[in-house]
């Protein structure tokens, strides 16, 4: 499993106003200790930054640079600002995300070739976003076949299906899930990534973990090969390395509908059953899912 950090955002309370006023200090202590926390990579989210991100990027590669290792993925959809980054990347970078929209692929696709990147192949079509898991493969099949014809392979494109908050359409949460399990047939050597938190975004702080991870593990069942995550997770990232076995089989039991005696299972093990069967559908979602 490759875990990328998703803290360092322009929507964050502390790195929004740190970004907009070039204040280093505050990003690169965050950046420390994204990479002290154990994540393989980096993910900076300076969102849409029309007018700045053509300095805003490099500045902000420059500056993680300075205090962390890791290999970065630049996450904005200013094709400028990407362009400036990679040319300071001392690690081969990932671009994210390129989606199906003509004007993305013509302008992104060749930077990944360009600069030796890879890239993160996001499932937005030209009419938005995908209905169902099939319009996922057939956005799929449409995007590695444009990604080869510039001779990017396979191995190099993470393929993102969007994941969509659970207070939303839950037939999308499903597809995701369903997706993953139809990667590895339809484009065999492509990886997979989810943006994990956004499943339980506009759900309250304390309910947002036992989401993230109880989706992370459906995920990882069906294939999945990277998630950008919530860095300082520690329980999360005790799944992502096998940490936690007995979490990862009675979720897999609660995927399969087997009728399980709750009252066999420890307090842990029960939420997460109780989640399964919420980001299945099998239960309605409501805030209060884990004390009925
Ligand atoms: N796919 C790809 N890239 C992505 C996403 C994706 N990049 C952006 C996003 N989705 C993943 N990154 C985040 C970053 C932060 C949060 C969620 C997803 C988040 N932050 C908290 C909030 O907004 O409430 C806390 C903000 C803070 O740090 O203070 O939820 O799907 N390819």
């Amino acid at each position: 499993m490759i875990l990328i950090a998703e803290n360092i955002n322009v929507m964050s309370q502390t790195i929004g106003p740190a970004l907009k006023e070039r204040k280093a200090e505050p990003i690169q202590a965050l950046a420390k200790a994204e990479t002290a926390a154990g994540v393989q990579y980096l993910d900076l989210n300076i969102g849409p930054s029309k007018k700045f991100g053509h300095e805003l990027m490099p500045w902000l590669v420059g500056i993680i640079q300075e205090v962390s290792d890791l290999p970065l993925s630049l996450d904005t959809t200013n094709v400028v600002a990407i362009e400036e980054g990679l040319k300071l990347c001392k690690k081969r970078a990932i671009i994210n995300s390129i989606s199906l929209q003509p004007e993305r692929i013509e302008q992104t696709l060749p930077l990944v070739k360009k600069y030796n990147a890879e890239m993160i192949g996001l499932l937005w079509g030209v009419d938005g976003m995908p209905r169902d898991a099939n319009e996922r493969c057939m956005h799929t099949v449409d995007l590695v076949y444009k990604a080869n014809e510039l001779g990017i392979p396979n191995e190099d494109i993470w393929i993102d299906p969007i994941v969509t908050p659970i207070s939303g359409e839950i037939n999308q949460v499903t597809a995701c899930v369903e997706f993953m399990g139809m990667l590895a047939d339809i484009a065999p050597g492509c990886k997979s990534i989810v943006g994990l938190s956004n499943v339980s975004n506009g759900t309250p702080d304390h309910l947002r973990p036992i989401l993230n991870r109880t989706y992370f593990i459906m995920l990882m069942r069906n294939g999945l090969y990277s998630a950008i995550v919530d860095a300082f997770d520690k329980e999360m990232q005790d799944i992502a390395f096998g940490r936690k076995p007995n979490l990862v089989s009675v979720v897999h039991r609660a995927m399969d509908g087997e009728s399980i005696d709750l009252a066999s299972l420890t307090k842990e093990e029960r939420d997460y059953v109780k989640t399964v069967r919420v980001l299945t559908g099998q239960a309605l979602f409501s805030n209060s899912w884990l004390e009925v």
